[in-house]
């Protein structure tokens, strides 16, 4: 009998192209705990044959027909609105079927818990339709086995925290690094067969500052126990158990949290609550480990991984001869339009190509200073971030390897009343014409919980319904749905209601594609369409195009090919090591 069961809580359909990545974080708590002697199941229905499995064939195969008509139509028209109907038609059958698919599923899973008799299950979190499911499981759940402990965790707890006990689903959720808690919370089972018994156990433990990063119920109330300190370097290596149906690349981690930790934005520094480094040495420990199991191409995991830490693994990379590929997020370098710098920076990133690195997402939110010290507390210029993408620019020109650089704007974002959004526009176009990155990433402004935006809403000029939390957790955020159909949600920013919100944001992408740059592809894509041998611009265009439509139709054909592809680049990548031998191809 497994003493704990973890399901990775999933959607009914693919959302993105990255949603079926081998999943570090539940294989490193798998590999944590069986370490400690403990016997753990993980469920994770995130990859391609379960995908595929999700929709009939036939209905797959209209919607692929009717998008691909839709998407080659002109944006008005009668001939669009009827296929606009018919698209909507199919798309209701098609999330009808595929949630009947999904109950079933759930209920075996429900039965396969009770039949074990495994009293701790736990849930990864994810954003949006994921969420509902996993409280629909939760719920399921505790009637078939009142027994059962069940704890959530993972990003989407991360995020929300408390919000997240707001109704009865879970007993118990985590914040930040699970692999402790999870720890103390079976050796607590081991003590008693009574649910709760064992929640007055936790709570005692949480209370007392034993449990550390726990989410509990407190006189009506929640709190969050101690936080625990980040030790990034004593990271467990995960093994994956053999997993069809996923992409083999490894998100791997060189750093946890975020070294500046300020963006009014942004809640990773919430995740973790601190920011801890890990050492280079042990980071490629964990390459070797990944490229003897026939993995060659990663991601790091930190939310911006500075240049100075990357430089050193790079050394140390390329000290071991290893031959790997991978992606990570940066920060804009202080002073690169400097020319002392900028040639310190390009130095540094010529290290980096030679280990291995391939693309990179920025972020830059604005091309207005005033808003990214005001608004966004960004802690960089403008001349900072284009004279970052120039150096990376001039270090993959010397080395002679493309290099895929994307950036993020926020748009429309907040005024305070320094500029209008038509010259916010207007600079952050300028700013993609200076810096010409591969990719942009836009996305609307959203107050999340944790944040600055969040707790200063009048200052940033948001208002939000009451039950605004409460609906973000449930909210969808499906990168290549086309904004018009992203449902209401009460938030207002400067007057303007979500859907107009949308709209702004949406004629930013326009403008940009229309001067002919690429937009919301990220690095990790990047890393998935040069692997399957799509190359520059017109590449990055059809492995856009292609990931959109099968995300709409859910025929996931071409998407499960490109997946075929990037595994067998990723253990051709590994293979050129001279290592304990990778699996054959
Ligand atoms: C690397 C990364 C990715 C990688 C890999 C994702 C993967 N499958 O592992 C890539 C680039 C592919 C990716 C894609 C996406 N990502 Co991402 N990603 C990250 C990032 C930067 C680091 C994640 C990571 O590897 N952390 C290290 C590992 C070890 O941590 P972990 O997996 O979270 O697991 C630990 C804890 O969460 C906890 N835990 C995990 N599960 C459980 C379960 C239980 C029961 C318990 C108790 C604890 C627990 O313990 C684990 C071990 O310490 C985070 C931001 C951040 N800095 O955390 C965003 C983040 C997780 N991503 C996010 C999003 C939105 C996405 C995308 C949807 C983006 C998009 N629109 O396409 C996709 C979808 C991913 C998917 N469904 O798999 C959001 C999640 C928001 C949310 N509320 O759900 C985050 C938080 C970024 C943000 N916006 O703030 N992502
Ligand atoms: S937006 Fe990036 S740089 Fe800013 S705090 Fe968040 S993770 Fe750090």
């Amino acid at each position: 009998m497994s003493d704990l069961i973890l399901w990775n809580s999933t959607a009914t359909r693919r959302r993105s192209p990255t949603d079926d990545f081998l999943d570090n974080g539940l294989a490193i708590l798998r590999t944590y705990l069986e370490l400690q002697g403990y016997k753990v199941e993980v469920v994770d229905w995130a990859n391609s044959r379960q995908w595929e499995a999700m929709t009939p064939v036939m209905l797959a195969r209209l919607n692929g027909f009717l998008a691909s008509r839709l998407i080659g139509t002109g944006k008005e028209g009668r001939k669009r609105k009827i296929l606009g109907a018919a698209f909507m038609v199919s798309q209701e059958l098609t999330s009808f079927m595929q949630r009947l698919a999904q109950r079933r599923m759930i209920s075996r899973l429900v039965r396969h818990i009770r039949d074990t008799g495994c009293k701790v299950v736990g849930i990864k979190t994810w954003y949006g339709e994921t969420f509902i499911t996993a409280r629909q499981f939760a719920r399921q759940l505790r009637e078939a086995s009142p027994e059962v402990l069940v704890v959530a965790g993972g990003p989407h707890a991360s995020t929300y925290r408390e919000a997240i006990l707001e109704d009865d689903s879970f007993d118990f959720a985590v914040v930040g690094e699970g692999e402790d808690t999870l720890l103390r919370i079976l050796q607590r089972a081991g003590e008693t067969d009574k649910r709760s018994e064992l929640i007055e156990l936790i709570t005692r433990d949480a209370e007392s500052g034993l449990l550390e990063n726990t989410i509990y119920r407190h006189n009506g109330g929640y709190k969050i126990s101690r936080r625990r300190k980040l030790q990034a370097d004593i990271k467990t290596i995960p093994s994956y158990e053999l997993q069809p149906g996923k992409t083999n690349i490894h998100v791997i981690v060189e750093s946890l949290g975020c070294p500046w930790g300020k963006c009014s934005f942004c809640t990773h520094s919430c995740t973790y609550g601190s920011y801890s480094i890990r050492k280079p040495s042990s980071v490629v420990d964990e390459f070797e480990k990944m490229l003897a199991d026939g993995i060659g191409i990663f991601r790091y995991a930190g939310s911006s991984t500075t240049l100075s830490h990357a430089r050193r693994i790079a050394l140390e990379l390329i000290d071991r001869d290893l031959k790997v590929v991978y992606s990570m997020f940066g920060r804009a370098e202080l002073g690169a339009s400097d020319p002392e710098k900028f040639k310190k920076v390009v130095e540094s990133y010529r290290v980096l190509i030679r280990s291995g690195f391939r693309a990179i997402f920025l972020g830059a939110e604005s091309g207005i200073d005033e808003i990214n010290e005001g608004v966004m507390n960004k802690g960089v210029s403008r001349a900072d971030i284009i004279g970052t993408v120039k150096a990376i620019r001039e270090a993959s020109r010397l080395e002679g390897v493309p290099i895929d650089i994307g950036i993020s704007l926020i748009y429309p974002a907040p005024t305070l009343g320094i500029v209008s959004l038509e010259k916010m526009m207007e600079e952050d176009i300028s700013l993609v014409e200076e810096s010409r990155p591969d990719s942009i990433l836009v996305s609307p402004p959203a107050p999340f919980p944790g944040s600055q935006w969040f707790e200063r809403l009048d200052e940033f000029g948001f208002e939000l319904d009451k039950n605004f939390v409460r609906d973000m957790l449930e909210y969808d955020y499906v990168l290549y749905k086309p904004l018009y159909m992203w449902p209401d949600i009460g938030l207002k920013m400067n007057g303007m209601g979500i859907k107009q919100i949308f709209e702004l944001c949406g004629s930013l992408r326009s403008e940009l594609e229309r001067r002919g740059f690429v937009t919301e592809v990220t690095d990790v894509q990047f890393l998935m369409l040069r692997a399957a041998g799509y190359k520059g611009v017109e590449g990055v265009i059809d492995f856009k195009d292609r990931t959109q439509h099968s995300i709409l139709s859910c025929d996931c054909r071409w998407i499960n090919r490109l997946q075929e592809r990037v595994n067998q680049a990723s253990l051709e990548q590994a293979n050129k090591n001279k290592l304990a031998q990778p699996v054959a191809g």
